[in-house]
């Protein structure tokens, strides 16, 4: 077989790699001597002219640095100003620049370049996210002509939202030259064939087949998700070393965890729990909100504007609500420990997972298998996560909504151990056959 060739935007770093794609593709990686490549997360003062290898791990790594300008108009500016906000659904938000652009092409040029010399005839390469949408392009412009597949882990716009990015029917060429491209939902396959069909006047040729001359492609779903058994077990060993307090000072515990992004709804979270805490006066001192976000995208205007959102929203809802043995939410704006997240899962009965837009959302899943099977928490999940196609046992909420979102947190709180335990088996049985592992084979299978 031939080897994997990875490529993300950031390089999987440390001894022991981790995090979710590792866990997935480590193993193929490890057996067909493949390599991943990724930028180093270190600024260079010029563009770096080779790969850099990184010592030691399962698998071989290689890495490049990006300039301080390079930073700032592909990763900060195209990537997340622009493609970001568009892909979920908030074409408002979009900073548009010339300049944004330029550098994201010659980047995208320039990884081409630094990866296309070790390519071997059998080797299939596999691209990830929209930092990288153009590589095959690029690649193909250079010759290559080995499978190349490409996985989006956001959302993809529909045709209308599509014609607000000046480029778009460029995108969708860029997409036409991989061989597969993966989305997270079926809901994106179809936005995904659509905006190809109506911006680029590519044909339909059915089963998830697009021609757009000179290039066929395929575009299906393939759920990403995470190692399910690994994770019960994480939460089962974690819990029992959580602080005593924790359980027993909320005798009720929702949770609620993810980066700070306006694509989360955590404010629309927030004013919906201070819509049940106005209704439910009976259920002070009885609940209380965990909220753990850490910062992400610092210096990028719509991630400083979200965090002074949160940050007033709660103060404005413990303010009213507070009084001197209880906190209804706290906020913890830092990251937490993996191993300490699995276990306040465990801890917690609700899961808050309501994003306004989502590709997937994996702590929906985490959660779930986080667990106790006997005495399951209820995962509360937003309509518009990508998770929602999959996980519709979860109780389904519109998180634009206060007042449902307010009436389902009664629901989730009062939820009988029968219905629980029932939601949670079927939850638990899809997420055990379809794991993370489940979706590396079946997208390398497919690319053949
Ligand atoms: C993108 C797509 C898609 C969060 N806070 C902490 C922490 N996390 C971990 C969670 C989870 C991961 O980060 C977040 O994954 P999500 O899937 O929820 O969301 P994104 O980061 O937006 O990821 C998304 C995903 O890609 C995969 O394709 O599902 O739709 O947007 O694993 O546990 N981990 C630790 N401390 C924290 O404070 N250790």
């Amino acid at each position: 077989m031939g080897r994997l060739i990875c490529i993300s935007n950031r390089i999987p770093t440390g001894a022991n790699p981790s995090g979710g794609l590792v866990v997935a593709l480590g193993d193929v990686l490890e057996e067909t001597g493949g390599i991943w490549i990724g930028t180093s997360g270190e600024i260079a003062d010029t563009p770096a002219a080779e790969l850099r290898e990184i010592e030691g791990g399962p698998f071989r790594r290689y890495c490049f640095d990006l300039t301080q300008e390079e930073q700032d108009n592909y990763y900060a500016g195209y990537s997340n100003s622009v493609l970001w906000p568009l892909f979920h659904g908030r074409a408002d938000l979009m900073d548009i620049h010339q300049e944004y652009l330029g550098v994201y092409k010659q980047v995208n040029r320039r990884i081409a370049k630094l990866v296309a010399p070790f390519l071997k005839p059998d080797d299939r390469i596999w691209v990830q996210d929209y930092h990288l949408l153009p590589l095959a392009y690029e690649l193909r412009l250079m010759g290559v002509t080995n499978p190349i597949g490409f996985f989006l882990h956001t959302p993809f716009p529909g045709p209308t939202a599509m014609q607000a990015l000046p480029n778009g029917r460029e995108v969708c060429q860029w997409i036409a030259n991989y061989d597969l491209v993966g989305l997270q939902a079926e809901r994106d396959v179809r936005a995904c064939l659509h905006s190809m069909i109506e911006i680029a006047d590519a044909s339909n040729l059915g089963a998830g087949y697009v021609h757009l001359s000179p290039r066929q492609c395929r575009i299906a779903a393939f759920p990403i998700s995470i190692d399910a058994r690994e994770f019960q077990e994480l939460a089962e060993t974690e819990f029992d070393k959580l602080p005593a307090g924790i359980v027993k000072d909320h005798r009720r515990l929702m949770i609620g965890v993810d980066r700070l992004d306006y694509s989360k709804g955590v404010p629309h979270r927030f004013r919906a729990f201070g819509e049940f805490l106005e209704r439910h006066e009976d259920w002070h001192r009885y609940v209380s909100l965990l909220q753990i976000s850490p910062p992400t995208r610092e210096g990028v205007q719509a991630y400083d504007d979200i965090r002074e959102e949160t940050e007033h929203l709660s103060g404005r809802i413990n303010g009213q609500f507070a009084d001197i043995q209880w906190v209804p939410i706290r906020f913890i704006n830092r990251a937490v420990p993996r191993e300490v997240l699995a276990g306040l899962y465990r801890a917690s009965h609700v899961a808050l997972v309501t994003p306004l837009m989502d590709g997937m959302n994996l702590v929906a899943k985490e959660f779930i298998a986080a667990q106790n099977p006997d005495d399951p928490g209820v995962l509360m999940l937003s309509q518009f996560a990508g998770a929602a196609e999959q996980m519709d046992a979860a109780l389904m909420v519109n998180p634009h909504d206060p007042e449902q979102v307010a009436t389902s947190m009664l629901t989730a709180l009062m939820m009988s151990r029968g219905e629980r335990r029932e939601r949670y088996r079927s939850l638990m049985e899809g997420l055990t056959t379809y794991d993370v592992h489940w979706w590396s084979k079946s997208f390398l299978d497919a690319l053949g």
